[in-house]
């Protein structure tokens, strides 16, 4: 087992592996005993019929239509791709390279961002990875894949009990000529409150080392102080590329903008340059940037800055591949697109469609767009798996350009007030979303700082509250945590400041920090911590596992625990793992390189008179009982 840990880590298999490899990778001696791994799986999936998927509970599996993964050559190698370009160049090579390409370049979101923006980040690795190798080697021209960070960090552990960095090494596998890039919330990393330094640089370094190629840095206030240690991390520890990020918000070319103007953008742009970036990128995280502005915006950063600019938008309001064309046409250099059956809506545009709409331009990309149609419907089949965590948003709508509401937020705050007991309130709640923004001072709003502006549209709105009753009797009120930190400075500075009285009135008395909120928090040691996190985890997957720990500790142990319990469930199938399986259903699962398992479910007992189940499974043809506790 050893000697499998060293061959298939990622650092071996570039033939990046130094003399100090082995000792500076614990992770390596991690020589778990192999796990009965088929009883765990009965194990997850006989409380799963049982008791349902929490996450899922009251919904039923529907009849699926089986995805079909487009063909492709499984024994023929890679073609090379642009992480073969960096390794060959080197970063500042790449970059020229970058420029000098007539045709624009395309990144996928499909494996993050338009998954969290469409299906609250629920997509399991398992479908990835059917076609993740298949689409590395059918697709080798993309700019990069967008696989990782921003929120399938948390959720893959949290509601998926799923390892991240599992993810990240096994499409590092797949794809190994593609770059792969991540969204990282600078001091806040892949979390939503700030981390010491140096824990940010250990997890930059350790990312790299698992497989991501392009860091793209932002922060929630656009505050350029909390992205300077992870742009200095990427350069200095890692050979990736540090994309800052420029979020953009309300309407550049209205006359009523005064704060988030051409100017603002473009001096932010310039430090970020003078930083070190090597790319830029723009994100309009809510879709507010319409195609005239695109066009001024791109076209004055493309005089302004010297590095590449990267386009990220979400098709909420319905028009943003319009404002792609007129971004290509000021000279932008990559666009984000996701797969058709993922994109739209809260989601990126749509991959195919710009696909079609740049044949015959001069700035036209040639991809195949048969086999992009292809991947689309392999995805529109897998969605449906999905179906819960759909938000029921049917078409784009024109009133983000009112509430700003990123993509990501928008599509979870309609089930957040359901659980609320908010339901019937949704129009009042998104009314008071641009209330407190305007209470807040007008701020950049996206994970975090969304977060903090929707928790207080929630405590507004559930409590029958006006601006002025904050004002006027905020003393009698308890505030939010996370509205609380904010105003404390915990996130950072907000471009203009805060908002003196309501400031004052929430934190009734504390002080507030000024500098960077990661300057107060001392340093890791992460020598003695890491054996302390080792005596209370000894089966933990090393310092990967650590790292998530660190990011969310709670949530880790929870996963850690469930692991214990159920062994590794990214094995089971998709529709089994939410909805369990019928009588006489029947499931083949991967329990190891080339092994399989077959379960069928033979049948499920009444509750005893201590409400246990007993379920009874086929498996390898054998009979096999599970006896569960029914919670109902
Ligand atoms: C995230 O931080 O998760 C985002 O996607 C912000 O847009
Ligand atoms: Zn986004």
């Amino acid at each position: 087992p050893f000697l499998i840990n060293v061959i298939s880590h990622p650092i071996f298999q570039r033939g990046e592996a130094r003399v100090s490899f082995i000792e500076s990778h614990p992770e390596l001696f991690n020589l778990r005993k192999p796990k009965d791994r088929s009883t765990r799986a009965l194990n997850y999936l006989a409380e799963v019929i049982v008791n349902g998927n929490p996450e899922v509970k009251k919904k039923e599996a529907r009849v699926f239509r089986t995805p079909v993964v487009p063909i492709f050559d499984i024994y023929g190698q890679h073609p090379p791709g642009n992480r073969d370009r960096l390794t060959e160049l080197g970063r500042e090579k790449f970059v020229e390279w970058v420029k000098e390409q007539k045709c624009v370049l395309y990144t996928d979101t499909t494996f993050r961002d338009a998954h969290q923006s469409l299906l609250a980040t629920r997509v399991r690795t398992q479908d990835m990875m059917k076609v993740a190798e298949g689409f590395a080697k059918n697709h080798p021209e993309l700019f990069s894949m967008e696989v990782w960070g921003g929120a399938t960090f948390d959720v893959a552990m949290r509601f998926l009990y799923e390892s991240p960095w599992a993810r990240l090494q096994a499409l590092r596998e797949a794809m190994p000529n593609m770059l792969l890039q991540m969204l990282f919330r600078g001091s806040n990393a892949v979390g939503y409150s700030a981390y010491p330094d140096n824990l940010i640089e250990k997890f930059v370094e350790k990312s790299w080392e698992t497989g991501i190629d392009v860091f793209r840095i932002f922060d929630s206030l656009n505050w350029i102080e909390a992205m300077k240690v992870s742009i200095r991390a990427v350069r200095e520890r890692t050979n990736a590329l540090a994309e800052a990020t420029i979020c953009y918000t309300g309407d550049m070319l209205s006359p009523h903008q005064h704060k988030y103007t051409l100017q603002y953008y473009l001096d932010l742009a310039r430090q970020l340059e003078d930083e070190g970036a090597h790319l830029l990128a723009i994100k309009d995280m809510a879709g507010l940037l319409k195609p005239q502005a695109a066009e001024v915006l791109v076209g004055e950063l493309k005089k302004a800055v010297n590095i590449p600019v990267h386009l990220h938008t979400h098709d909420t309001p319905g028009i943003q591949a319009s404002s792609y064309m007129k971004a290509i046409d000021a000279g932008v250099d990559i666009i984000d697109c996701a797969l058709g059956a993922m994109s739209g809506l809260t989601s990126q545009p749509n991959f195919n469609s710009v696909v079609a709409m740049m044949q015959g331009h001069e700035r036209e990309c040639p991809m195949n767009l048969t086999s992009l149609n292809a991947y689309s419907n392999y995805w529109e089949d897998v969605r449906e798996w999905y179906y819960p965590f759909e938000s029921g948003m049917k078409a784009g709508s024109a009133e983000v350009y009112e509430n700003e509401i990123p993509g990501g937020q928008y599509s979870n705050l309609r089930p957040q007030a359901i659980a609320l007991g908010l339901g019937d309130k949704f129009e009042t709640l998104k009314k008071n979303y641009v209330v407190v923004n305007q209470m807040f001072g007008d701020i950049i709003k996206v994970t975090p700082s969304s977060k903090v502006v929707g928790d207080m549209a929630l405590f507004m709105t559930s409590n029958n509250l006006t601006a002025d009753d904050v004002l006027t009797k905020g003393e009698s009120l308890s505030f939010p945590e996370s509205v609380k930190g904010f105003f404390k400075g915990e996130l950072g500075q907000p471009y203009g400041g805060f908002p003196e009285r309501l400031q004052e009135v929430v934190l009734k008395g504390e002080k507030p920090i000024t500098g960077r909120p990661n300057e107060h928090l001392k340093p890791i040691d992460f020598d003695a911590d890491f054996k302390k996190f080792q005596e209370k985890f000894p089966q933990s997957d090393g310092f990967l596992d650590y790292l998530s720990y660190q990011m969310y500790p709670k949530v880790y142990e929870e996963y850690y625990r469930a692991v214990e319990q159920y062994g590794d469930v990214s094995i089971i199938p998709t529709p089994a793992f939410f909805y369990g399986l019928k009588e006489n259903e029947e499931i083949l699962i991967g329990i190891d390189e080339g092994k399989n398992i077959l379960v069928r479910l033979l049948f499920m007992s009444e509750a005893d008179d201590q409400g246990m189940r007993t379920i009874t499974f086929e498996l390898n043809g054998q009979s096999r009982q599970v006896r569960v506790r029914d919670k109902s």
